[in-house]
């Protein structure tokens, strides 16, 4: 299997590095790739999406959300890894044959770095507020916005915001959601931690009318990374089997912007706090949850 050398994830790499592997892809291959700035954040920093796709062009698209929330660190860590496995494993040709994929590493920039410089634990984006910094960008989305599991308070780690899509990152995500509105099949949001897989609502605990479908998907996806070495997803309606919470991404793909299947993956924890999985976790995570990219990515393909 051809290993790029481009990018390492036997450590976490840093939005430069990531932005960098980025870029060369684009120029390496140039038939199959590309790179749009999708927006800026706070601080000014590009907010990057990769188009990866090599069949037509109206294929339907997987869109892929990674590093909403700053601490999260094995998020842009798979979601990279997504990426070269896409674009630099021959294997994996017919993934982005019969699939376009639309992927954003690091949504939340400002936030990861800050993580990496001054706050190990920082979750929210870094704009200013009067009293303290940051909102909370899966409480931003305007679905049933400051309904639930948000605060109003400026303070809190669930800050919704002043008003839904006040930050430009997730208005960033907003806009290339409702630019492919029509071609979007599948949404991942990924996060960590706990091993989830969860499918909306996040406002109710009744069930969306196609839970069925949502479910039976979870179920093959579950199965195919326990498949790897026995690591095991709980799977199930936010609201029902994490927490109820609003003006997350997922709700809003589904409820507002109509795609059917919207999932927040949330990926394995480690070390103290949990969001600081050991680096030496990276590849063994990537690996098995990668198995799971390829029967959604299946599923797409042949409905
Ligand atoms: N978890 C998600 C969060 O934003 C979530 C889980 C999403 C719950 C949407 C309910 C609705 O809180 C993490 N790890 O951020
Ligand atoms: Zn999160």
């Amino acid at each position: 299997r051809p290993a790029s050398g481009r990018i390492s994830f036997t450590e976490y790499q840093r939005y430069d590095a990531i932005q960098n592997y980025l870029s060369e892809l684009a120029t390496n291959y140039t038939d199959i790739v590309s790179v749009e700035e999708i927006g800026t954040s706070y601080e000014g920093r590009a907010i990057n999406m990769i188009k990866i796709g090599a069949g037509a062009s109206d294929n339907p698209i997987i869109l892929v959300e990674g590093g909403m929330h700053a601490r999260e660190w094995i998020s842009p860590a798979f979601v990279t890894y997504i990426i070269q496995e896409l674009v630099e494993n021959e294997a994996n040709r017919n993934m982005i044959e019969n699939t376009n994929w639309l992927i954003v590493p690091v949504l939340n920039p400002d936030g990861y770095e800050h993580t990496h410089t001054s706050a190990r634990l920082w979750r929210k984006t870094r704009s200013p507020g009067l009293l303290c910094t940051g909102v909370d960008g899966n409480r931003n989305f305007d679905f049933h916005w400051m309904e639930t599991g948000a605060s109003a308070l400026q303070c809190s780690n669930t800050f919704a915001g002043s008003a839904p899509f006040s930050e430009s990152e997730t208005s960033a995500l907003r806009d290339v959601v409702l630019q492919y509105t029509d071609q979007i099949k599948l949404f991942l949001a990924i996060h960590s931690y706990g091993n989830y897989l969860l499918y909306p609502w996040g406002h109710t605990s009744d069930f969306p009318e196609d839970v069925n479908i949502l479910d039976a998907l979870a179920v093959e996806v579950e199965s195919a990374i326990a498949s790897v070495s026995g690591t095991r997803y709980t799977i199930g309606s936010s609201t029902n089997v994490l927490y109820a919470a609003t003006g997350g991404s997922a709700d809003w793909v589904k409820g507002v912007a109509g795609v059917n299947l919207t999932y927040t993956v949330e990926l394995p924890g480690g070390g103290i706090w949990g969001f600081d999985l050991p680096a030496s976790r990276i590849i063994p995570v990537c690996e098995e949850t990668f198995e799971g990219v390829k029967v959604y990515q299946n599923y797409v393909e042949n409905n």
